[in-house]
């Protein structure tokens, strides 16, 4: 790590609103083919690695850290007071809570399962994570619906499981509003993400448009308080650029929270580390974010790979993922300063100045001028390979 150079301190990498998940640092590296490489660790050395390599804030499922018998009980609230002294010990804050409506079997027919019992219960545990929201002073609530979807088709109706699942997450605001102004904070910002292609065969809501179609169906009752928490990979994965939906999440005025990783088009949720597949579309996008005016957090929602040791997991995984994300953060800073991509763009946004309509006439008089996508396309990878100040190879 010293050798490669190129990394932040702990102060540095402070001022960005980066959030580690709990999640992510205890993944063992399981999966359907894939024995743990990992074993447990408990929220108090996440909280603690996290402080010593400067993520400034953690986020959780109530379930990694609450086992599911001792929720709403006595348990969880020793629990949850044991992780406010971890991170106020640490310097940390916690950003943002979750509820798992997913891994329990309980959730096998998804948290809008026809059995009204299953709902009931589903209902309660978002509520129950906006109770741990407010006491740990999260700003986020988060809401992957998991296996809102099937496996068999025509055994469950489409229109009612969505209008089920609205009925948790109104139930969630409708809650958090009455718990908010009884303790004078401001309610937690609700942010849904889509995932496509798993777990279920059939997804009722794959893609970040479709959740965006939700929550202005009007099947919510409360849907100024429910946003989005795009995942780069999750966009990749059907095949969209996450560019471009999280252009589309923008001009919603409904990008609020973001997990950052990368991965591959078309292929299962990965959950590689953000900028070790696609650095230049990383660049892209954190030119959009920055020059949007995005201050939300960026959640580093991705999975240490089952080679990465346990030491490795604090040393290697999360510091350089940290770095590369700061990295490009910076560079896409410098891309909005850049003199030739500024003038680039203002000379394609003058246009030719043509006074024809004539079509041939237009064209004729812009052509030279659109040659200046190529010159931008051209720059920022001379950007992102440090060619622009002046690295050069020869043979
Ligand atoms: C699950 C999913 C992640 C989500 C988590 C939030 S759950 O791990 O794969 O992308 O961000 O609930
Ligand atoms: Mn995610
Ligand atoms: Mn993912």
């Amino acid at each position: 790590m010293d050798a490669c150079g190129g990394s932040y301190t702990p102060e540095q990498r402070r001022k960005y609103y980066i959030s580690g998940p709990q999640w992510a640092a205890a993944y063992e590296g399981h999966a359907l083919f894939h024995a743990p490489t990992r074993s447990p660790i408990s929220f108090e050395t996440v909280i603690e690695e996290y402080g010593k390599i400067g993520i400034p804030c953690w986020a959780t499922h109530d379930t990694d850290v609450i086992p599911s018998d001792q929720l709403g009980k006595d348990g969880q609230h020793e629990i949850v007071a044991r992780i406010k002294k971890s991170l106020a010990d640490n310097g940390l804050r916690c950003s943002m809570v979750t509820t798992e409506t997913f891994h329990h079997a309980v959730f096998a027919s998804s948290p809008a399962s026809e059995s009204p019992e299953i709902r009931k219960y589903a209902k309660w545990r978002v509520c129950n994570t906006v109770d741990i929201g407010h006491e740990l002073g999260a700003e986020f609530a988060v809401y992957w619906p998991g296996s809102l979807g099937y496996q068999i088709q025509g055994a469950v109706e489409e229109t009612q499981t969505l209008r089920w699942y609205a009925e948790s997450l109104n139930a969630a605001c409708e809650h958090d509003i009455a718990v908010a102004s009884k303790l004078g904070r401001p309610t937690l910002k609700h942010c849904m993400e889509a995932k496509p292609f798993e777990p279920q065969a059939e997804i009722l809501l794959p893609t970040s448009d479709a959740m965006l179609g939700f929550i202005a169906s009007g099947l919510l009752t409360h849907p100024e308080m429910v946003g989005l928490n795009p995942e780069y990979l999750h966009e990749l994965m059907w095949g969209g650029a996450p560019r471009a939906a999280l252009a589309r999440a923008l001009t919603s005025g409904k990008l609020w929270h973001f997990d950052i990783n990368d991965g591959y088009r078309l292929k299962h949720d990965v959950d590689i580390a953000v900028g070790l597949v696609n650095p230049l579309d990383w660049l892209n996008v954190l030119i959009l974010l920055r020059s949007h005016g995005y201050n939300g957090p960026f959640n580093l929602d991705y999975k240490p790979p089952r080679t990465t040791s346990a030491f490795g997991v604090f040393k290697v995984s999360f510091p350089t993922a940290v770095d590369r994300f700061i990295t490009l953060w910076e560079m896409a800073g410098e891309v909005m300063q850049d003199p030739i991509i500024s003038e680039a763009s203002s000379a394609l946004r003058a246009g030719a100045g043509c006074e024809s309509n004539d079509p041939t006439e237009i064209f004729e008089a812009n052509k030279e001028l659109l040659s200046l996508h190529e010159l931008i396309g051209h720059r920022l990878v001379q950007i992102l390979l440090g060619v622009h100040r002046g690295r050069v190879y020869s043979v």
